[in-house]
């Protein structure tokens, strides 16, 4: 018998138990235990009936990840499914936790289901850029139809145990022991006499005529570049259209073409990434943390807003603080009416509204601030502003208050010498829309202690982001690697590219939408009063005036103003090409003598792309990020690069990075900027054969 599924009898009935933490997934060992435990049960002349149950947290939550891409190891999982729904006895689920993937299919496989009135049931595998391969695509639309079967596969969301028993996914709730009332219900179906259920043998069900073709054009914008809802459908189409056995079949080709794409290969490495940026090299994991109960915000702009918002959300009160009085109304009106057009769509109720809106305390004088666990400044970025921000917090906070600045372009370690206590001082760099976006660069200084670095990690997750510890420099690591790639962009306009010809070649990509696009989303003054300033202080050294100079000038600021480097129409965020633009872009090269040239997609890509992988291992060489997994969740959650593709530096992997090598030094020799210097890191990785994961 295997170690990690154990076999015994309560009486009557038969318990088949898995325990192997942390999620009871179902790894080899599993499916082997499963497998002769079911066996055993059902050699046991004792055992009327039998169920099936997970120990510790969880019924399983899937299959084995890590074991995907690696040669199969039998028992298959779809063939240990097939005997337990084969079973001459009956076998019940006993669901708590979360019943994901191959571990609702075992659901699937018996003739009923009992959850915890806590438990969530889904198939969540298109997120891993798979399908529900052990029969999931077949049952579940029988059990369920095929609609709600394609928005549970496709949507990969679970459903909560009320929900899941309205849809006939289980078929009792319980509360309290479950052991005690799924063996309860089992000996009701040996006394009721209760037949065998098999979920192949019902027919499925289909609403509506063209489902299958338009379910995939609903999908096709926000699903762009994924392979893996695709092939759901699929699956679930062949439920509806072949017998059982065939449809099996048809589900079992779809997975494995899904198992070996590079689609899944990245969502998988997501998956991991995501989970190991929480795990930060060097800080052992039982360093303490500190409590943190009640927070504070500096600033009620926009930022400030939505950070303070991120709080109330997770249930942490929080002060939120202008020296105003008419800009303390407005961010607090601001924030309401947010919170009222989440609850219009009816993601809300009210009710929720106004606890939230209580958890959120206005104040205009800092003295408030002497009880609070953690404040974030998001006031103007201007050093001489956050100077006097943190010496009145220095002043009123109390002792072990973690003090935190969201600059996102100023010198941390600096703004931590205006205080007494750089030790409590760090970084928290929200992306905005702070309440929507799901990164967040944790900024450590010099001076940074381990046990602030520990809370913030993990007040980072209680709040709803991913977490990531990078170092200090310009730009940390997000907006440094943005930047070169937008003065690339810019550069490459200049040389006879035109704007949306660029944008397109990033958004084909995978980006949700171009540098330029996104400039003008972002307001291109910004930028632009930032090298005006650079130019005033340090012309030597200053950036050149460049095209897009010319269009602030000529009042077009992005999207506020209508006009950026796109029109746009009124309340549509369409980018539409303009003539205008395209006008100042030839009067600045002709003023300029620039010669403009034919500029292939092919060199677009190259020169967007590889000057990001360039800057990439520099921010690793110098060590602002520690892996190469904490740059690629920071492309993923901060700039929308595309999770099918797994991140800059995965992708580079891809690619290779010889050849990425080998372009860099070439633009290297032609342009003598330094940007395109190759990076050592780099150049060692090309030339060992090597890739950043390898
Ligand atoms: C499938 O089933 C396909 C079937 C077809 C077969 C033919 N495998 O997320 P947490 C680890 S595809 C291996 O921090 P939570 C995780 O890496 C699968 N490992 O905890 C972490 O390890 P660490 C379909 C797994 O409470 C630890 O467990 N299923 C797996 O916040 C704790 O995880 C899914 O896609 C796994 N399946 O959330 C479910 N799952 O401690 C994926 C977790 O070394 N899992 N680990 O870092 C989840 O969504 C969540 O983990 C959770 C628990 C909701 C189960």
């Amino acid at each position: 018998m295997s170690e990690v599924v154990s076999y015994r009898r309560e009486g009557e009935i038969g318990v088949i138990s898995v325990n192997y933490p942390p999620v009871n997934a179902l790894g080899q060992g599993v499916r082997e235990g499963l497998r002769s435990c079911l066996r055993e049960g059902l050699a046991d002349d004792q055992a009327k009936a039998l169920v099936v149950i997970g120990e510790g947290r969880t019924f399983p939550a899937g299959a084995d990840i890590r074991e995907f891409g690696k040669p199969p190891a039998g028992p298959a999982l779809p063939d240990v499914i097939n005997e337990y729904e084969s079973s001459e006895k009956l076998v019940i689920a006993a669901i708590h936790g979360t019943a994901l993937g191959g571990g609702l299919e075992v659901a699937l496989g018996c003739d009923y289901r009992v959850a915890l009135d806590s438990a969530k049931v889904g198939l969540p595998e298109v997120k891993l850029g798979l399908l529900p391969g052990a029969g999931g695509t077949q049952r579940l639309p029988r059990l369920v139809g095929a609609k709600a079967a394609l928005d549970m596969i496709v949507g990969g969301n679970p459903v909560k145990a009320k929900n899941a028993l309205q849809m006939g996914i289980v078929d009792d709730v319980v509360s309290g022991d479950l052991l005690e009332g799924a063996l309860t219900y089992a000996r009701k179906l040996v006394a009721d006499n209760a037949p065998l259920r098999r979920i192949r043998d019902l027919d499925v069900q289909t609403e509506e005529a063209d489902l299958f073709a338009n379910y995939e054009k609903s999908i096709a914008r926000k699903q762009r570049g994924f392979k893996a809802p695709f092939h759901c459908i699929k699956a679930v189409q062949a439920a509806v259209e072949l017998p059982f056995e065939e449809g099996m079949k048809r589900e079992r080709e779809l997975f494995g073409e899904l198992l070996v794409s590079s689609e899944s290969a990245a969502q998988r490495h997501v998956f991991f990434a995501e989970r190991e940026v929480a795990k930060v090299p060097g800080l052992p994991k039982d360093t303490p943390k500190r409590d943190v109960n009640l927070a504070a915000v500096i600033g009620a702009g926009t930022m400030g807003g939505g950070i303070a918002m991120n709080f109330a959300n997770a249930g942490i009160p929080v002060k939120i603080l202008e020296v105003k009085e008419e800009a303390l109304e407005k961010g607090i009106a601001i924030i309401r009416k947010n919170y009222e057009n989440t609850a219009k769509k009816g993601r809300l109720t009210q009710e929720q509204v106004e606890q939230r809106m209580a958890l959120i305390q206005p104040t205009l004088s800092y003295d408030d601030l002497s009880d609070v666990d953690v404040v974030i400044e998001a006031v103007f970025e201007n050093m001489d502003v956050k100077e006097a921000v943190f010496k009145e917090l220095d002043r009123v906070c109390k002792p072990g208050a973690i003090l935190a600045t969201n600059t996102s372009t100023l010198d941390v370690n600096r703004i931590a010498s205006f205080t007494k206590r750089p030790q409590d001082v760090i970084g928290m760099h929200f992306f905005s829309p702070a309440n929507v976006m799901k990164l967040l660069e944790n900024v450590r200084g010099e001076k940074t202690a381990d046990d602030v670095i520990a809370t913030v990690m993990d007040l980072s997750r209680r709040i709803g982001k991913v977490g990531v510890l990078v170092g200090v420099c310009h730009g940390f690591v997000g907006n440094r690697m943005l930047h070169k790639r937008q003065a690339e962009a810019v550069q490459l306009v200049n040389e006879g590219a035109n704007p949306a010809q660029v944008d397109k070649v990033l958004f084909d990509l995978g980006f949700p939408m171009g540098p330029f696009a996104m400039s003008d989303l972002a307001g291109m003054d910004v930028g632009y009063r930032i090298r005006e300033e650079l130019r005033k202080e340090n012309p030597e050294n200053a950036p050149a005036r460049n095209w897009t100079d010319e269009l602030v000038e000529n009042g077009r600021m992005g999207q506020k103003t209508q006009a950026g480097v796109f029109d746009y129409k009124e309340g549509d965020r369409t980018p539409v090409p303009s003539a205008e633009v395209d006008k100042i872009i030839a009067k600045f090269r002709e003023d300029n003598g620039i010669a403009t040239r034919e500029v292939t997609d092919q060199e677009i890509l190259e020169r967007c792309m590889y000057v990001m992988v360039n800057e990439g291992a520099k921010i690793l060489e110098e060590g602002i990020a520690a892996r190469p997994l904490d740059v690629d969740v920071i492309w993923i959650y901060g700039y929308g690069f595309p999770v099918y593709r797994g991140g800059v530096l995965f992708w580079a992997d891809q690619v290779g990075l010889k050849t990425i090598h080998d372009k860099v030094s070439q633009f290297h020799q032609e342009t003598g900027d330094d940007v395109w210097k190759p990076a050592p890191l780099l150049e060692k990785l090309a030339k060992e054969g090597k890739g950043f994961y390898s």
